[in-house]
């Protein structure tokens, strides 16, 4: 590979030959992180397809990826700079403007506000591309260099990664592949199949080598579909249930009392709290029977090795930081982790944190000036509405968004809109698309897709770290997220050598030396070496090496009829709103062929609770409480229980009915650790919608 430019042409060896095979990696947000076969011919992706050699890929993707190429050349692309000529209140009307005069606009009027408070800037990312090059690099030097607000970036997994880290020392758990060797399987907050389709390959594994599944999950989804068992609690109690199968499991002394005696903390507090859980108290709380707690502890404490994949699902309501600590507890009553096929497994990134070169790449040190303040992106909607305050700080006055569509995707809608619509507020969009943000902003810069730039990646599903080299160049005036930030620095009057680093020279910063360069790009990944069965002996990354169960405890969700009786007399539904199986949180949504398939945003409900409102299968509803309204199709469904309805998410606004989406009901309300959202404690109400 040459020294080329590696944001604009390709390397000249790299275009010579008509027809060749790119080593790509999926960047979407999705525990998978797959390896990727990408097919040029003529300077054209003809295939996007998964390596067959990639142990978790194994040749498949899903749906969605294996469409990757037609969002790439999608006919809506935004391929040249836009400036707004509408005003905000008004329908977006933007105009193309060169590159130049959009960075010099975009500059001066950045200048303006930092000469004030560049607190007053606030860049706003999440993980559009999970890639590190494109996600943070330049983009937050740039940000350091500037000293605006920092972004708290709790809108996926805060919950879960503070009480994994609270609990373990770390995002830390089994290794994916063994989980085919496993005898027992809790899928619990995890619609696998949907989310996280290649976990599934290896608990099918185990299925057939004749381990026995059980899917937790208040909706029968098509994972719960292919499990033994479905056990259908109520959003937001899984905390009372691993209370109590810990009481099952000390009531019959299925306890590994040299693993918690040897391993754990806190065991004897958490012991007494667990007695005050028998399985009638728990069937009260998670809307289950006894049978099914005393059934669930029986087969976890009677088997082994057992395994859970727990997920983000779970960790969506109020409680979700104290209910993963709960459920990721475990493991250490039975001992599982001495078998590498028991365990549990949240997310996997906690391994790969040692290799990553993070302040490399965002050099923390070109902040000149105090720290600055940190701003939840959970509460967007009421930050942007803030006025100035001594205990808030300046107004938000500008938002700079890449990596994410928040006007879609953060919670209670209603306020995110007003505050992006305000008039003075300055808002640029780095996009592929005119999603839901983009319409609301000043400027929308044209940003390439994982085709167009280089990249390399780390997983939270697997422990392996992938590249995706740059398979053909921009399209129309794209650039990539680096490019875009080295230029507005360079416009900014910004002169530290720094910014002028290429793609590859931070691809190259990237890990460690534990991760060489050169045999990642040759293979295309790198597994990281770890042992098998971690924590066979202890030795977990916290304090003093051992497990912290102190404090973990039940916590009721913000709403629902134990913790607000009020609210729910008048909203007796709890609705959670987890992803459409063919989209992406909002990405995907635009794509036809894939919005065809997912048809039109939907609200499934049980039929009893159909029929108490005289509600048909099809009929369009209006799903309300007193933040907002959110118009669907009503499709009567045995994926939902009764007293819960599934608003499946997240669909872009304007291409939903009546502009509106599932995030026009959920609250800012935040979880008990980590300050992540609540989307699935949140109770509605549904009407038919009058003709
Ligand atoms: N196809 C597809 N794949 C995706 C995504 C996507 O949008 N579409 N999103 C990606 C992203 S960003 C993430 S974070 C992950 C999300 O994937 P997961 O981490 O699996 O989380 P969710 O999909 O939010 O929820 C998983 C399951 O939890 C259930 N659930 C909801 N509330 C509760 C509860 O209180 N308790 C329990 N036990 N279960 C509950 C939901 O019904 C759902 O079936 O998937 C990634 N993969
Ligand atoms: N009600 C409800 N709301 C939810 C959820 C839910 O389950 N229910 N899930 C939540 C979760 S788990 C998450 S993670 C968030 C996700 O929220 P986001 O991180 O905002 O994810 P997306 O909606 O996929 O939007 C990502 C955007 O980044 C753009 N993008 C992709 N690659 C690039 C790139 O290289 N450069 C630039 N400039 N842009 C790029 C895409 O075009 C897309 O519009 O949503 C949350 N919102
Ligand atoms: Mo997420």
């Amino acid at each position: 590979m040459s020294q080329a430019d590696p944001y604009s042409p390709l390397s000249p060896s790299a275009s010579q030959s008509a027809s060749r095979v790119v080593k790509g990696a999926c960047p979407h947000d999705c525990p998978d992180t797959c390896a990727l076969k990408i097919t040029v011919e003529n300077e054209r992706v003809i295939k996007v397809q998964g390596a067959a050699e990639h142990r978790s890929t194994h040749g498949a993707l899903c749906t969605k990826v294996s469409r990757y190429a037609e969002r790439t050349y999608h006919a809506e692309r935004v391929l040249r700079p836009l400036k707004r000529v509408s005003a905000k209140h008004e329908a977006p009307r933007f105009e193309p403007v060169s590159w130049r005069e959009a960075l010099d606009d975009i500059a001066a009027r950045l200048q303006a506000i930092a000469a004030r408070d560049p607190q007053a800037i606030l860049p706003y990312s999440y993980a559009g591309t999970m890639g590190l090059i494109q996600g943070e690099s330049i983009s937050a030097r740039f940000f350091n260099r500037l000293g605006a607000s920092r972004l708290d970036r709790t809108i996926c997994a805060g919950a879960g990664g503070a009480a994994m880290t609270a609990t373990y020392g770390h995002k830390v758990g089994m290794h994916l592949p063994f989980f085919a060797e496993s005898k027992l399987i809790l899928i619990w907050g995890s619609n696998s199949i949907a989310s996280n389709l290649h976990f599934w390959t290896f608990a099918n594994q185990a299925k057939r080598a004749g381990a026995k599944l059980i899917c937790i999950d208040p909706r029968k989804t098509e994972t719960a579909d292919k499990c033994h068992q479905h056990i259908a609690l109520l959003p937001g109690s899984d905390g009372a249930l691993a209370l109590g199968l810990m009481h099952e499991l000390i009531q019959h002394d299925w306890l590994d009392h040299d693993y918690l005696n040897a391993h754990v903390d806190g065991w004897d507090e958490l012991k007494a709290r667990a007695l005050q859980w028998p399985p009638e108290r728990v069937a009260e709380v998670c809307g289950i029977t006894a049978e099914e707690v005393v059934q669930l502890a029986r087969d976890y404490g009677q088997t082994q090795p057992a395994a859970i994949r727990l997920n983000y699902g779970m960790q969506r309501v109020r409680g979700g930081g104290n209910a993963v600590r709960l459920v990721a507890l475990l493991p250490c009553l039975t001992g599982a982790w001495r078998n590498r096929a028991g365990g549990l497994l949240l997310s996997a990134s906690g391994w790969v944190a040692p290799f990553k070169n993070s302040a490399r790449l965002e050099k923390p040190e070109l902040l000149q000036g105090p720290e600055p303040r940190i701003i939840n992106m959970s509460t967007i909607g009421d930050d942007l509405l803030r006025p100035s305050s001594a205990d808030f700080g300046p107004r938000i006055e500008a938002l700079i968004v890449y990596n994410s569509n928040p006007v879609a995707v953060a919670p209670e809608s209603p306020k995110v809109v007003s505050g992006f619509a305000r008039s003075d507020l300055f808002t640029v969009v780095l996009e592929h698309f005119m999603t839901d943000t983009a319409d609301l902003a000043d400027y929308v810069l044209p940003a390439t897709t994982q085709l167009e730039h280089l990249d390399v990646h780390t997983s939270y599903g697997h422990t392996d770290v992938l590249i995706n080299e740059q398979a053909i160049a921009p399209i129309g005036e794209a650039k990539s997220n680096t490019q875009i930030f080295r230029e507005l620095a360079a416009a900014m009057g910004f002169t530290e050598p720094c910014f002028a680093e290429t793609d590859e020279q931070l691809a190259r910063q990237a890990f460690t030396s534990a991760i060489d360069f050169e045999a990642l790009r040759a293979q295309g990944w790198q597994s990281l070496p770890l042992a098998d069965a971690p924590f066979a002996a202890g030795g977990f990354p916290t304090a003093n090496g051992r497990v912290q169960a102190a404090g973990a405890d039940y916590v009721a969700n913000y709403e629902s009829r134990a913790s607000n009786p009020d609210l729910a007399r008048r909203y007796p539904l709890a609705m959670i709103s987890p992803p459409a199986r063919n989209f992406l949180n909002s990405s995907f949504v635009n794509v036809k062929s894939l919005r065809d398939i997912e048809g039109e945003p939907l609200v499934e409900v049980h039929a009893e609770d159909a029929a108490a409102r005289g509600l048909q299968d099809g009929a369009m509803v209006r799903v309300f409480n007193d933040r907002g309204s959110y118009v669907c199709r009503l499709a009567v469904s045995a994926r939902a229980r009764p007293g819960v309805v599934n608003g499946l998410g997240v669909w872009w606004r304007k291409l939903g009915a009546a502009g509106s989406n599932v995030n026009e009901v959920t609250h800012q309300g935040l979880t008990d650790m980590g300050q992540a959202p609540s989307f699935y404690d949140c109770l509605v109400e549904l009407e038919a919608l009058a003709a």
